[in-house]
């Protein structure tokens, strides 16, 4: 059956009601579960196009909304090496998710295919695998995206539930015929614990197995890192599993999870803490990971991703210094943050470490690109989203480079299976947990060894509704307002008031509000300077 008649066939329960309008944002779609289907619809068809428009290369949708609460949910597709939509067909997402009849959705894939070059009629079908989280409606959410995929004839593999850094994962096995891994989720499992492995093997020095307890969000992580552990790593690692309770969508990010650790500075429900010993949270869809722990005195102390940074960071320095010349003379290293990155970490890892830092918007994407500068290219938000990328040209170097000390052997070898151990395509919280494990164990590092490397400044989040956020536009990576016209003055000549204060405002894209963040030397200072630049912002 043709486009059109397939179409016809399958439009009528997934007419876009009348009023919504929906926008292809830092990660895809994200709204109220109970007004998506007409969206997700589109995007199976938008995917089916992708796929055609790249030779039949395999995309990726994964059906979640993260950290967003219980009723929402999202759809976000991902391109053939595993990394995020191109930007220039996130435009093409919202238009066609706009469309409210059959003739118009009709007329635009058309219109869509003639620009592009794709020929509708060729009897070629694109291919498409797709997964979801936890969520009650990603069923019915996956049902309504594969009657968009139907349109189109497309191939479809349904992986049910998965992380998204899984997927992520899959798509680039798949694409890659096999070279980045096995294309399974046993395969995932099996490239990050042999990678584990061959670390611990060779280089921890412990006769005591790692400790870590994680606070699953009650998302699809937790039962992923419990296979994980208890198939693959037992030997290595003791782990505890809280707030794993999947199976009951309600709970999902309730009182627990990565954002609700970060945003409230404080422990999740259902643990209690021992002090000194390491703790980590997840996000639903487990594609960020925060760290904390509870000193001697009892304080609560947050390892977020400003600190999975500066720690990796400067591990790979010391590993690459302590490489080959032709390596170590060669290798960039860099970090990649966002403005909310802490100034204390920028400074760490600009002063101490001697690593460059390149700010970007906010938005995994963002970071990604930056990242894929360098050799090795380190980039956490502070939300603890973030991966390290290597670049070909050092993993092709670190195949055939001769060691000549035992040293620079051991520093070659690290430097492989760490790549194989960091997921390559997105942030991931299972492959950071482990890194971030496996770092500490090589350098004998306690919770408050690593936090003592530099001190965060003072700093708050709020969040501020006005009538349109759309007003507030920026350049500089968001640390500066163009419009509305005259603010970015006003916030100048309040931070000027404050010792070391920092404040940036940016519009939300994932929720109706304008974020306002501020830094300063003092507590005291920091909480006036976000109350004054917020009644700015009102
Ligand atoms: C999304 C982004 C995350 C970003 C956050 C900012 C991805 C996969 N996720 O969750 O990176 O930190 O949005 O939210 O890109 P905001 O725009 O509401 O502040």
């Amino acid at each position: 059956m043709s486009f059109r008649d397939q179409l016809h066939a399958l439009y009528a329960p997934h007419q876009k009601p009348g009023h919504l309008s929906f926008t292809y944002g830092t990660a895809g779609f994200r709204t109220l579960a109970s007004t998506l289907d007409s969206v997700v619809f589109t995007v199976g068809i938008l995917a089916s196009l992708r796929s055609k428009y790249l030779n039949g290369q395999t995309i990726g949708i994964m059906i979640t909304a993260s950290h967003n609460p219980p009723q929402d949910n999202g759809i976000k597709l991902i391109d053939p090496q595993g990394e995020m939509l191109e930007a220039s067909w996130e435009a093409y997402a919202t238009k066609l998710a706009n469309l409210g009849t059959e003739e118009e959705v009709f007329a635009e894939v058309e219109r869509l295919a003639q620009n592009l070059g794709i020929d509708l009629n060729d009897g070629v079908s694109g291919n498409v695998i797709i997964a979801r989280d936890s969520r009650e409606s990603g069923l019915a959410l996956t049902k309504a995206t594969i009657d968009g995929l139907k349109t189109m004839g497309t191939k479809v593999t349904d992986y049910q539930l998965l992380t998204t850094p899984e997927l992520h994962y899959l798509v680039k096995c798949i694409n890659t015929q096999g070279a980045y891994g096995e294309v399974s989720e046993v395969g995932y499992y099996k490239k990050l614990s042999t990678a584990f492995r061959n670390i611990y093997e060779n280089f921890v020095q412990s006769d005591s197995k790692i400790q870590i307890t994680i606070d699953a969000a009650n998302g699809i992580g937790g039962p992923k890192a419990e296979t994980l552990f208890t198939e693959y790593l037992s030997q290595y690692v003791d782990f505890q599993l809280v707030n794993n309770q999947y199976q009951d969508p309600q709970a999902l990010n309730v009182g627990s999870g990565a954002d609700f650790v970060k945003t409230n500075q404080k422990l999740p429900n259902n643990i209690t803490p021992e002090p000194l010993k390491l703790y980590a949270s997840f996000d639903g869809d487990a594609d960020r990971v925060v760290f904390y722990y509870v000193d001697s005195n009892s304080v609560f102390k947050l390892l977020d991703g400003d600190k999975i940074a500066t720690l990796l960071a400067g591990f790979f320095k010391d590993l690459v210094s302590k490489s080959p010349a032709k390596l170590s003379e060669s290798c960039q290293i860099g970090v990649v943050q966002t403005a909310y990155a802490n100034g204390s970490s920028t400074n760490h890892i600009t002063d101490v470490l001697q690593v460059p830092v390149v700010c970007t918007p906010t938005g995994v994407k963002h970071l990604h690109h930056e990242a894929a500068k360098f050799d090795i290219g380190v980039y956490f938000e502070a939300n603890g989203h973030g991966t390290v990328l290597f670049s070909e040209s050092l993993l092709s170097l670190l195949q055939t480079i001769e060691p000549s000390t035992p040293q620079e052997q051991r520093s070659i070898q690290t430097l492989i299976e760490i790549s194989n151990l960091i997921n390559q395509t997105v942030g991931d919280a299972i492959s950071d947990l482990l890194t971030v494990l496996i770092v500490l164990s090589i350098k004998q590092w306690t919770p408050d060894n690593w936090d003592e490397s530099y001190t965060d400044l003072p700093n708050r989040l709020a969040k501020v509704i006005v009538p349109d956020r759309h007003v507030f536009k920026t350049i500089n990576a968001e640390r500066q307002l163009t419009s509305p016209k005259g603010l970015q003055l006003q916030i100048d000549d309040a931070v000027s008031k404050y010792n070391g204060g920092r404040s940036f405002v940016r519009a939300s894209g994932t929720e109706d509000a304008v974020r306002v963040y501020a830094e300063a030397a003092s507590k005291s200072e920091c909480e006036e300077l976000s109350k004054e630049v917020c009644e700015l912002v009102k």
